[in-house]
């Protein structure tokens, strides 16, 4: 039988100089709210789960129960045990502080509880995507500034998918693996050790309907990926768009692909749709590390140091030769 995620984790930390277990303990509680939230969501209609909370979340976006749900079972499996300083949600518009009958860790965490959100109702794939960053030496009483931190500082980063199977895919920076969730045993087991992303490919995954909005890089690159050989390409493609992240992302890390939501002017205010710390951080660090690469079009997500929690920013990312030549067209404009 394969290793579990746990036994996967002591033994990578075993290799770290002074590690404490803290870290292994609070990934063990984020894995056991991904499992819980893996249950609510798979039994949907049948325990009421599904549809509208009737609320909005601080960026305007109404929530679903689900959001709601999800956004509290994170909270309570992961404040109570001391790992952390406090957290930051999609969902919720301040940073949450532990509570203060409970002792303060040393991490911070970042999630999006149920990326994907609007497929819920008609059940096709969500996730749950965390960043760990570390709580600045010396503050206990942690602000909305200590996470400010570009995502080169993630500790680990990693999503649940609840698809056909649940899976946990993380990283802490020494590859990419894949675990997947038997029901039975209720643990999840390594089935996608050192997962890589092919640098070439033929499939992009844009939503094609903000098209008249984007700039013209990026129209230059998809007008080319959809005329193919009869346009200059080297080959034809193929398009995807599944309209939740992890799965998306997911994808590409199983045969490669670009996956776009780029800067455009549907909306001035926002520079793009998907948020740095809890979405574009996190899957950007999975896809480095597995050989990928993940830009805004004019520089490495990763290095963006981080202005606001809940600040938006564009992501190219997925196999490293496409995603290149996107950026080599924004450098040429
Ligand atoms: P969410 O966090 O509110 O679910 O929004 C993020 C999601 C991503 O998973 C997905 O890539 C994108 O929004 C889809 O957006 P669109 O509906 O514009 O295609
Ligand atoms: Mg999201």
């Amino acid at each position: 039988m394969s290793k579990s995620l746990l036994q996967f984790i002591i033994e990578e930390q075993r290799n770290i100089p002074g590690a404490t277990g803290d870290f292994t303990g609070l990934l063990n509680d984020i894995v056991s709210a991904c499992k819980q939230i893996a249950h609510d969501v798979n039994k949907g209609a049948l325990i009421g789960v599904l549809g509208s909370a009737g609320s909005e979340n601080v960026q305007g976006e109404t929530q679903k129960k689900l959001d709601v749900i999800t956004n509290e079972i994170f909270i309570k499996a992961n404040e109570w045990s001391g790992h952390l300083a406090a957290m930051a949600s999609e969902e919720m518009d301040d940073i949450y502080p532990i509570p203060a009958q409970y002792p303060k860790g040393k991490y911070l965490v970042t999630f999006d509880p149920l990326d994907g959100s609007s497929n819920i109702d008609v059940n096709i794939s969500v996730g749950t995507i965390f960043s760990i960053l570390r709580c600045p030496e010396g503050v206990t009483e942690p602000t909305a500034a200590d996470f400010m931190q570009p995502g080169t500082k993630q500790v680990c980063a990693g999503y649940a998918l609840y698809g056909p199977a649940t899976m946990i895919v993380l990283t802490t920076g020494h590859g990419v693996n894949g675990f997947t969730l038997d029901r039975d045993v209720g643990d999840f087991f390594l089935t996608h050790p050192n997962m890589s992303i092919p640098a070439d490919t033929a499939e992009f995954a844009i939503n094609m309907s903000n098209r008249r909005f984007w700039e013209e890089p990026v129209q230059r690159y998809v007008e080319e990926c959809v005329k193919g050989k009869d346009g200059g390409r080297e080959k034809n493609f193929n398009m995807r768009w599944v309209a939740s992240m992890v799965a998306e992302v997911h994808r590409i890390l199983t045969r490669g692909g670009i996956f776009m939501y780029p800067f455009d002017t549907k909306d001035p205010t926002k520079p793009g749709k998907l948020r740095l710390m809890y979405e574009a951080n996190p899957m950007s660090f999975i896809v480095e590390q597995a050989g990928g690469l993940s830009s805004t079009g004019r520089g490495r997500i990763m290095e963006i140091v981080p202005s606001g929690l809940h600040q938006r920013v564009p992501v190219i990312l997925g196999s490293k030769n496409e995603v290149e030549r996107v950026v080599g067209y924004h450098l040429e404009g």
